[in-house]
């Protein structure tokens, strides 16, 4: 009998995936409920408001109401789950405090709407979920028990990981999670560079790594949004993203907590690499909710090669 197409056989959907995952049930629940946020949240950027919310985030960035509106609606799914005791949000100033420690529960650090300066423009953003066992936030990210991140596009699709592998599910036409890819991995190099930051404030091991990687051929694709931009590397299995030291900001952009923890707990799980130009993202043991650090991330050779540029190799 010919296929119908557009439809698969066995459909698997997200809870079933995290049934086989062999997790206790409350995380199951909780990445559950934190897709079901998305949902939320895609209607948000879809319909909402495009305009400034009047404040700022704890980094001194001007919020867009749909920063504050997607930091609300992960907020209250969280503290409604029943199995989270903190919540630390890259559009919080503090960490919020839903229950007093307690055996089985989980703390999450999250940001609701990465690149949401790019949603006038209708470019891709995301959703980015850290989940640690217990109460404490500030522990290095290889202690993650799951990340995951929610890609807004013209298809809307999540990628989880309790490391146990990297796994895609993207949303169909009843607003369900189904498997689309499972165990994606890394090649050990690729021929895709996306590298954020101004290229005049570059240092010069970093100006170095560029230049190499353009003679060696490599394709340049950066949408300026991290969530697209390293879930192009990962699905297509190669490449490397980049936002590295700049000479006004030793630190980089991107936040620890919110950003690179889990991006580098997803990469490394599907078998690539990610480093602060000096030691593996994973093992940094962030000081504050705010700390940024500059990144490497993506095929284990090509970071390999970023810190002996960096490092004046
Ligand atoms: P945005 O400020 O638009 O929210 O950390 C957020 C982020 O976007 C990332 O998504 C992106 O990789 C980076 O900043 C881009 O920053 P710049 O355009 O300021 O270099």
């Amino acid at each position: 009998m010919p296929k119908e197409a557009g439809t698969s056989k066995f459909q698997i959907d997200l809870r079933r995936h995290l049934r086989s995952q062999n997790i206790c049930d409350n995380l199951i629940h909780l990445i559950c409920e934190i897709a079901e946020a998305s949902k939320y949240v895609i209607n948000a950027v879809r319909t909402g408001d495009l305009g400034v919310a009047g404040t700022s985030n704890l980094y001194g960035e001007e919020q867009l109401a749909l920063d504050v509106l997607s930091d609300r609606i992960m907020r209250k799914r969280l503290i409604h789950s029943g199995v989270v005791c903190n919540i630390a949000s890259e559009e919080m100033e503090t960490i919020y405090e839903c229950q007093a420690n307690a055996g089985g529960l989980y703390s999450v650090a999250y940001d609701p709407l990465d690149g949401s300066s790019l949603v006038d423009v209708n470019l891709a953003v995301g959703t980015i979920v850290s989940i640690y066992s217990g109460c404490e936030l500030l522990q290095p990210g290889r202690n993650q028990v799951a990340a995951m991140y929610i890609l807004y596009g013209p298809r809307v699709s999540m990628v989880y990981t309790v490391g146990k592998g990297v796994h895609e599910f993207t949303m169909n036409n009843l607003m369900e999670f189904t498997l689309t890819r499972e165990n994606i991995r890394m090649e050990a190099e690729g021929n895709i560079y996306a590298p954020g930051g101004l290229r005049n404030k570059y240092n010069p091991g970093d100006e170095k790594f560029i230049r190499h990687l353009e003679e060696k051929g490599c394709k340049l694709r950066y949408s300026g949004g991290f969530v697209p931009d390293i879930n192009q590397i990962l699905m297509k299995g190669k490449g490397v993203f980049m936002y590295p030291a700049l000479n006004d900001s030793p630190d980089g952009k991107l936040r620890v907590l919110f950003e690179l923890n889990p991006m580098a707990f997803i990469i490394v799980n599907a078998g690539g690499a990610a480093s602060n130009g000096h030691m593996p993202i994973l093992d940094m043991v962030p000081e504050s909710l705010d700390q940024r650090a500059p990144v490497y991330i993506g095929c284990t050779g090509d970071v390999k090669q970023a810190t002996e540029f960096v490092n004046g190799g």
